[in-house]
C-alpha cells in the first residue's frame, strides 16, 4: 500500500512561486488550457441555471467547485484510451475529455441530437462513445461496480486477445455488433461524492478491487455535503479516507481539489501506479459546493453564510486565475481575452442548442432492445440434431435440465472466448492447488451446474466472486459494456434483491438512455422456485412479474430440458440483456429430460410451446406449474373427456401474445397458471390482455390459479397448501370447463 497526502493548505501557491517552473510536469499552456477549461464548465454552469430560469432547460446540476480536481484527471489520463464512468459534477473533467460545450446544452434541451442520449437523460449524465465516457444514471453509486467490471474486462481482453475477434461466418451473434477494444495499461476512472460513500455498493467495489488488483481509479469528490448532510453525519469519523486505509493493494491519495497542480500530481501518481498493474488507486479530493446542491436547493436553510464564505475562499477557479496571474503566465489582459473567447464561445453554442429539434415522439420505444439483433426472429430457430447413440454405440440415455444447462454453456464457452462465468460457488475450487493436486474433486455451484467448466476453460473465465449480489451484476454489467459476454449466477432468487438497483436502474436502461450509445447484453442465470418439501421462505421464492415489469430486459423461464438447452444458447448468444430463470425443482426431474441437442440449438424468445393440444380450455402457464397442469389436464381429459390445450410460454418477455390468441379464439376459454403468489402477479397481465383483446371470444370469464398471497413454509403441509397443486388446477380446469 502507498499513500500520499498533499496539504490540504495547498501547492498552488508554494508550488510554482518557489519550487519549479514546472508545475508538477504541466506547461504553461496547459495550465492555461486547464484555467480555460475550469472557467468554461463554471460559465456553462451560469447559462445553464438562466436557461432554467428562463425554463428553456428542464434541470440543472452544476459541477461548480469541482473544477479542479476534474481537469486533473482529464489531463492525468488519457481520452478514447483510459475508460471514464463520471458522475454528475464532472462536467470540466467531460470537457477536458473532448466534449463540447455546445453538446452540454444540447443535452440541457433535451435534443434529438443530444449525443449522449437524445433527449432522454438530464443534463450531467455523461455518455459520449468516442471518448469512452461510459453512459450515467441518477442513483449515485451504481457506477462503482460498473467500472470495476469494465476494467476487469479490459482486464480479461489484454490476457485473451484474440476474443476481440467476431465471427465473420456462421450463425450471427451479438459479437457482431459492438467494436471492442483494449489496451494493456488501461485505466478506468470512477467519481462519487463522499455521501455516496456510504452505498453497499461502493465498499462492494472497493473490496473487488482490491481483490483483484484492478486498475480503477477511485475519485471521492469531498464537498462536506451529502444535498444537506454534512460530512460528519454521512461518514464516521468524518474522513473516508480513513475509513478505505485497511483496503490492500491501494495507492491513496488525499488532495485539495481545488487545486489543480496538486490534483494533477496525485492523478499523475495515482495512474502511474495503475498502470503499472500494481492495483487500484484512491484518490481523495477535498473540493466546494458553492451553488448549492442543485436548483432544487437552498443551502441557505442549512449552512450558515460564514461557512460559504469560508469555502468562497477556496473557489478553484478564482484561486487558479490568481494562480496564472502571480505565476506570470497569463496577465490581466490575457485572462480578460480567455474570458470573452469562451463567452462568445458559449453564446454560439447557447444559441445553436436552442433551436436544435427535440426528438420524436415515436421513438420512445426505441433502443430498449438491440436494433441489430432481433431476438425473435428465425436466426434463433435452429433444429435440435441429437446423437442416437453415443461413441461406443450405446444408446444416450435422456438427460436432465441440469445437464443441458452445463452442457450448453460448456459448449458455448468453446465457441466463444468473450464468455466469462462467475458468481456464488460457480467455480470448482478457488485454491486450484488443491485441484492440481487431486486433493478435491471440485464443487461448481450449489447446484453444480458450472461442475467441470474451471478446470476445463481456466480460473479466469469461470471463478468464484466475493458475496455480493449487486457487485456480480454491477460487474457484469461492466464488462458487457466492454464487448465481453458475462454469463453469472445468482445463486438463489430470494438473494437477488441486493442486485435489483443494478436490475433495474442500470443493466436494461443501458442501451436506451444513451440512445444505443452503449449496450450491455449479458446473462443472468438464477436458480428460482418452490415446490422443494422443506425450502421454506428464503428458497422458495418467485417473482419473475417484478423483473417482466423491466422494459429492456428479456425474461425466459423454462421447463424442460430441451428449452433450457434452446433459450440458453439464445440468451447468450442475443445482444440483450436476459434474466434465465431456472426452476430448481426442475433442474433433476424425471419430466422433461432430452438428449442434448447439439451445439447450436436455439430457440427463439416470444415462442411459445403447446404442449399439448385441446379444443375445450386453454391453460396458459410456464416453468414447474407445468408438468403440473399437465398432470391436471390428463385427468381432466380422462375423467371428463375435456381436452385441454396447454401452452407453456418459455420466454416471459417478450410473451408468444400469438400463440394465446389463436388458442383463445379455438377454446373459448382461458386459465392462466403460475407460481408466483397470485395477486398482481405476471398472470393477471395476461389475463387482463385476453379479457380485453379477445373478449368477444370469450364463453367464460378468465381464471387464474397461482399461490396464495402469503410466503412459502416450510413445513410440507402448509408449502402443498400455499403452491398451486395438480389438483387446484384440476379443479379450476373442471370449473371452467363447464362453465
Ligand atoms: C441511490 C440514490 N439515493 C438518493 C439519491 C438522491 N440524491 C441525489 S444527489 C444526493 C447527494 C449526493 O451527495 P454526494 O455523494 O456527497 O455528492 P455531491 O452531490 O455532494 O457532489 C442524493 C441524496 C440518488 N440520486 N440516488
Ligand atoms: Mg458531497
Amino acid at each position: 500500500m502507498a499513500t500520499s497526502k498533499t496539504d490540504p493548505k495547498l501547492a498552488l501557491a508554494a508550488n510554482g512561486a518557489k519550487k519549479s517552473r514546472f508545475y508538477e510536469g504541466l506547461t504553461r499552456e496547459q495550465l492555461i488550457q486547464a484555467y480555460r477549461f475550469m472557467y468554461t464548465s463554471r460559465r456553462i454552469d451560469d447559462r445553464e441555471i438562466l436557461l432554467k430560469r428562463q425554463q428553456k432547460i428542464f434541470f440543472q446540476m452544476s459541477g461548480a467547485g469541482h473544477e479542479a480536481v476534474g481537469v486533473a484527471a482529464g489531463l492525468a489520463l488519457k481520452t478514447g484510451y483510459d475508460w471514464f464512468y463520471p458522475y454528475y459534477r464532472d462536467r470540466a473533467l467531460c470537457l477536458t475529455l473532448g466534449v463540447q460545450p455546445y453538446q452540454m446544452f444540447l443535452q440541457g434541451v433535451g435534443a434529438a441530437d443530444d449525443p449522449s442520449s437524445g433527449g432522454r437523460q438530464m443534463p450531467s449524465h455523461w455518455s459520449y462513445p468516442a471518448l469512452h465516457i461510459v453512459t450515467q444514471s441518477s442513483p449515485t453509486g451504481s457506477q462503482i461496480l460498473q467500472a470495476v467490471g469494465c476494467a476487469d474486462g479490459g482486464r480479461y481482453l489484454s490476457n485473451h486477445p484474440n476474443a476481440v475477434q467476431a465471427p465473420t461466418s456462421g450463425p450471427p451473434d451479438y459479437r457482431q455488433f459492438k467494436t471492442v477494444t483494449f489496451q494493456n495499461d488501461e485505466i478506468t476512472y470512477v467519481s462519487l461524492g463522499e455521501g455516496t460513500s456510504s452505498e453497499g455498493e461502493f465498499w462492494e467495489a472497493m473490496n473487488t478491487a482490491a481483490l483483484g488488483k484492478l486498475p480503477v481509479i477511485f475519485c471521492v469528490e469531498d464537498n462536506g455535503y451529502a444535498i444537506s448532510v454534512p460530512v460528519e453525519v454521512q461518514t464516521a469519523g468524518g474522513s473516508i479516507s480513513r475509513l478505505v486505509s485497511g483496503f490492500p493493494n491501494f495507492h491513496f491519495e488525499e488532495v485539495d481539489g481545488t487545486d489543480p497542480v496538486a490534483s494533477y500530481a496525485a492523478f499523475r501518481r495515482a495512474a502511474k501506479y495503475c498502470r503499472a498493474g500494481h492495483g487500484p488507486a484512491f484518490v481523495h479530493a477535498h473540493v466546494i459546493r458553492p451553488y448549492s446542491h442543485s436548483l432544487s436547493d437552498d443551502e441557505r436553510l442549512y449552512r450558515p453564510e460564514s461557512e460559504r464564505e469560508r469555502d468562497a475562499q477556496r473557489d478553484p477557479v478564482t484561486r487558479t486565475q490568481m494562480f496564472l496571474l502571480r505565476e506570470g503566465i497569463l496577465d490581466d489582459k490575457g485572462i480578460n481575452q480567455l474570458e470573452k473567447e469562451v463567452e462568445a464561445e458559449l453564446q454560439v453554442a447557447v444559441d445553436r442548442a436552442l433551436e436544435a429539434l427535440p426528438p420524436a415522439p415515436e421513438s420512445v420505444t426505441q433502443y430498449l432492445y438491440s436494433p441489430d439483433l432481433d431476438v425473435t426472429s428465425s436466426v434463433f430457430d435452429t433444429p435440435a440434431i441429437v446423437a442416437e447413440s453415443s461413441s461406443d454405440g450405446k444408446k444416450v440415455a435422456p438427460k436432465t435440465m441440469a445437464d443441458l444447462i452445463t452442457a450448453t454453456l460448456r459448449d458455448e464457452m468453446k465457441r466463444d472466448e468473450r464468455i466469462v462465468i462467475f458468481g456464488e460457488d460457480v467455480a470448482d475450487c478457488s485454491r486450484e492447488e488443491y485441484l492440481k493436486h487431486k486433493l478435491v474433486k471440485g464443487k461448481g455451484g450449489v447446484f453444480k451446474l458450472t461442475f467441470g467448466l474451471q478446470c476445463e476453460f481456466g480460473n479466469d473465465r469461470v471463478f468464484n466472486s466475493p458475496l455480493a449480489e449487486a457487485a456480480i451484476v454491477g460487474r457484469a454489467t461492466g464488462m458487457a459494456t466492454r464487448g465481453l459476454k458475462p454469463v453469472v449466477e445468482i445463486q438463489f432468487f430470494d438473494y437477488i434483491w441486493p442486485a435489483m438497483m443494478q436490475l433495474r436502474d442500470e443493466l436494461p436502461t443501458i442501451r436506451w438512455r444513451s440512445n444505443n450509445g452503449f449496450s450491455a447484453p449479458c446473462v443472468i442465470r438464477v436458480a428460482i422456485g418452490g415446490y422443494l418439501t422443506g425450502g421454506a421462505i428464503y428458497h422458495s421464492q418467485c417473482g419473475e412479474s417484478i423483473f417482466t415489469h423491466i422494459p429492456g430486459l428479456r425474461v425466459v423461464f423454462p421447463s424442460n430440458a430441451l428449452d433450457a438447452a434452446g433459450l440458453l444458447r439464445t440468451a447468450i448468444r442475443c445482444d440483450d440483456p436476459v434474466l434465465f430463470l431456472e426452476h430448481k425443482r426442475l433442474y433433476r426431474e424425471s419430466y422433461g429430460r432430452a438428449s442434448y441437442p447439439g451445439p447450436d440449438y436455439m430457440i427463439p424468445f416470444g415462442k411459445a410451446k403447446v404442449v399439448q393440444a385441446g379444443t375445450d380450455l386453454t391453460v396458459i402457464s410456464y416453468g414447474a406449474v407445468i408438468p403440473r397442469a399437465l398432470q391436471a389436464a390428463q385427468k381432466l381429459e380422462r375423467e371428463q373427456g375435456v381436452k385441454v390445450e396447454l401452452i407453456d410460454l418459455r420466454s416471459l418477455n417478450p410473451f408468444d401474445w400469438d400463440t394465446i390468441a389463436a388458442s383463445v379464439a379455438k377454446t373459448n376459454r382461458a386459465l392462466v397458471a403460475y407460481e408466483d403468489t397470485l395477486s398482481w402477479g405476471y398472470g393477471a397481465e395476461i389475463a387482463a390482455r385476453i379479457a380485453d383483446q379477445l373478449f368477444d371470444q370469450l364463453d367464460a370469464p378468465v381464471r387464474r390459479v397461482a399461490a396464495k398471497d402469503t410466503f412459502v413454509a416450510y413445513q410440507p403441509i402448509l408449502e402443498d397448501a400455499i403452491l398451486p397443486q395438480p389438483n387446484d388446477l384440476y379443479l379450476a380446469m373442471k370449473d371452467l370447463a363447464s362453465y
